[in-house]
């Protein structure tokens, strides 16, 4: 396959340009269906509404940060701690990207090696069953080589460890995977028990939180959710756990965005209220494919063995692009982004409403909009499969007490971080209210050969198909995608 080459370069072209220009024509000499395939991606990205509440649209600095030679290095240990030699440049901007995230979040230590969200949650996990399990055989056992253990020493290690108890939010009311959920390793490595919504409401009942864990009395209590579309009080959260002994930890990866941008503060300012807290940074932060560790001082020493706890080599590429992308989020225009992502799912959530699609909990007070599609006959695998064949691209979610299970689903997860960042406002998420509705009216299951409505197939109008995908290009093309960037 020949590689797709770019034409020739003005020399008025951007900076932007010139960079992404260059480095596709050197990866497209090595293996063009690569370059070229990277190529499509931003085309279909150009060309579709991206709503995934958990994915954004990095700026360009952020992702050349990641195409260079530090990815070639290794860095076991921290700064000025290493395994290896030569990590001068590595030190100088892990440190860097350490002192960005204190000050951003106010954290009292910060650790940014977590290749993601799932190894920063084990980080955090392993910190918290180090410090809190209380059996004096433990510190012996850590204190020890490994491969001085015997086996009655195992067989301690494992049942004290193994019988600790976690308690986050289920996962149909919002809650995510890595919190204790049995096909996750966190599910295995803890003893699990959950909070959910009201049924009637949606809302997190903080009165039924604390009754469960006071039944539950978790070693971890974890606040922190992947579609629930309102926010959390965190310092309730914080009384609960104190009133009955448990750590607080807090999985902010949705919205660190928020909290970077000040518009939550106050009790639903995580870091404030947590013992420990951990994020993507990817979401509605902006920044590369990757995670964090927030957490107070005593917890530092533990968190900071992350690698080789969980991790093999940290990303010295990645971690650049963590140091641009928080002090990115540290600019007023970011805290402006933030508030306006807020301002879009409100106004999102209320045009939806307007159009008669059940809007779960009736509002947002976040980036997420979570719709109940049950109405229009439909799955939200059904509903996400037409939505893309229309322009837009958004995914299928549980709602509460869902009675499709995780693959069909009956909700949609519909986010504003990306939109948001292209310059959107009230206007266009009227617009994308108006789309998402035309599309869902016209979308209907076909029948199976019991003659029941099918979970996945379905008929779109083709009348109806066309038009939403002319309105979202017309939509896109108003607000392009990286403007600066010709390719
Ligand atoms: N996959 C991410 C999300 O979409 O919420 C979190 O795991």
């Amino acid at each position: 396959m020949k590689a797709q080459t770019t034409t020739a370069t003005p020399s008025t072209a951007s900076p932007e340009t010139i960079a992404f220009r260059a480095a596709l024509d050197v990866v497209g000499a090595a293996l063009p269906e690569v370059a070229d395939s990277i190529r499509q991606e931003l085309a279909d990205q150009r060309s579709h509404l991206k709503l995934i509440a958990s994915e954004n649209f990095a700026s360009p600095a952020v992702l050349l940060a990641m195409g260079n030679w530090l990815s070639d290095k290794y860095a076991e240990g921290s700064p000025g701690h290493r395994f290896y030699a030569g990590c001068d440049n590595v030190d100088a901007i892990e440190s860097r990207a350490v002192e960005l995230a204190k000050s951003l979040f106010g954290a009292q230590h910060a650790y940014v090696q977590a290749h993601s969200g799932i190894d920063a949650n084990l980080v955090a996990f392993w910190a918290v069953l180090t410090h809190r399990v209380e059996a004096p055989e433990l510190e012996r056992l850590n204190a020890k080589d490994v491969r001085d253990l015997s086996a009655e020493d195992w067989e301690l290690l494992r049942r004290k460890l193994g019988s600790q108890k976690m308690m986050g939010m289920a996962l149909d009311a919002g809650g995510h995977l890595t919190h204790g959920f049995r096909p996750n390793v966190s599910g295995k490595l803890f003893e699990y028990a959950s909070y959910t919504v009201d049924p009637q409401t949606n809302l997190l009942d903080y009165d039924q939180v604390r009754k469960r864990a006071r039944e539950e009395r978790p070693l971890l209590l974890i606040a922190g959710y992947s579609s629930y579309p309102r926010k959390i009080n965190f310092r309730i959260f914080r009384e609960i756990a104190d009133e009955v002994g448990a750590t607080f930890m807090v999985d902010m990866a949705h919205f660190a965005g928020l909290v970077a941008g000040k518009v939550y503060t106050g009790d639903f300012d995580p870091v404030r209220h947590a013992h420990i807290v951990t994020t993507t940074t990817h979401k509605t932060l902006r920044g590369p494919r990757g995670g964090m560790v927030l957490c107070d001082a005593d917890l530092a020493d533990t968190v900071d063995r992350g690698c080789p706890l969980v991790l093999g080599g940290p990303l010295p590429h990645v971690i650049a692009a963590k140091a641009v992308a928080l002090h990115e989020a540290s600019q007023p225009e970011f805290a402006t982004y933030a508030r306006r992502i807020v301002e879009n799912a409100a106004a999102l959530a209320e045009a939806l409403l307007s159009q008669d699609v059940t809007v779960v909990t009736g509002g947002s007070e976040n980036h997420i909009v979570l719709v109940d599609v049950r109405p229009f006959g439909l799955t939200g695998r059904q509903a996400e499969t037409a939505l893309r064949s229309a322009g837009v691209t958004l995914n299928r979610n549980v709602i509460p007490y869902d009675t499709n299970g995780s693959w069909y689903t009956s909700g949609l997860r519909i986010g504003t971080p990306a939109v948001t960042t292209l310059g959107m406002g009230a206007a266009e998420m009227r617009e994308i209210a108006a789309i998402i509705a035309s599309v869902l009216r016209a979308t209907a299951p076909t029948k199976t050969a019991s003659g029941k409505p099918s979970l996945a197939n379905y008929t779109l109008e083709d009348s109806a198909r066309a038009q939403a995908e002319g309105r979202a290009r017309d939509l896109l093309g108003r607000f392009p995608l990286y403007p600066e960037i010709e390719l």
